[in-house]
């Protein structure tokens, strides 16, 4: 079994589907959260100067999406055909886009600009996605992707709390075959065990 080490600042958000994926596969892992007065030291070491980073046996890789895709391979979260692996692609780089389009408005640093952004992305852009990820979730059996899990499901699962954090609500509230997916992913016993255990963060 290699070893793992994950660094990030100390909160879930992009870091949290690589500990997810890691915590579902029972694998030990170290979870570097270093202080945010520390970044700018920590910054260069990067390999492009951002987080998460994960060490695989000392070796250092980024991009977090890339991270899961090669941990969903080792330890069986792909899907069963290239083309299900190419749904399970675009379900996550979906999932990244409403993450982007809600992130535009959180991190607006002019209060104007910011506040005429929270009425459309909560009436129009947060229903545009979420109502058709609902609806893939139903047509599939419950999941993202082929009526099993993968890692698409616990992708999303993950950001949750930090698409929650900077939408200021839950955004899930009123789809139910994503509450059911939500509850199902919490519910299996790796997954419950890493929630209960992690450091405690609002996003
Ligand atoms: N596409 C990258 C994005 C990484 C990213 O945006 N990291 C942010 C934190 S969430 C970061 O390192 N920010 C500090 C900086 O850029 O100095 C990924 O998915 O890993």
């Amino acid at each position: 079994m290699p070893s793992y080490k994950i660094t990030y600042f100390p909160v879930k958000a992009l870091a949290e589907p690589i500990r997810f994926i890691l915590s579902y596969a029972g694998v030990e892992f170290e979870d570097e959260r270093f202080e945010r007065e520390n970044w700018p030291k920590i910054k260069p070491n990067m390999p492009f100067g951002q987080v998460p980073v994960l060490e695989v046996d000392g070796k250092k890789i980024h991009q977090s999406t890339a991270i899961c895709r090669y941990l969903a391979k080792q330890y069986g979260l792909l899907g069963t055909s290239d083309w299900e692996n190419l749904e399970i692609d675009a379900a996550v780089d979906t999932i990244h886009d409403l993450r982007a389009k809600i992130a535009s408005y959180s991190y607006e640093a002019h209060p104007e600009a910011k506040e005429a952004k929270y009425g459309p992305l909560v009436k129009e852009t947060i229903p545009f996605y979420l109502e058709r990820l609902d609806a893939q979730v139903k047509r599939n059996g419950g999941y993202f992707i082929g009526g099993k899990l993968t890692w698409a499901d616990l992708v999303f699962v993950a950001l949750l709390d930090y698409l929650n954090f900077m939408a200021k609500y839950n955004i899930i509230e009123k789809y139910d075959n994503l509450k059911m997916l939500q509850d199902k992913v919490l519910a299996i016993p790796k997954i419950k065990a890493w929630v209960n255990k992690r450091p405690q963060s609002d996003c």
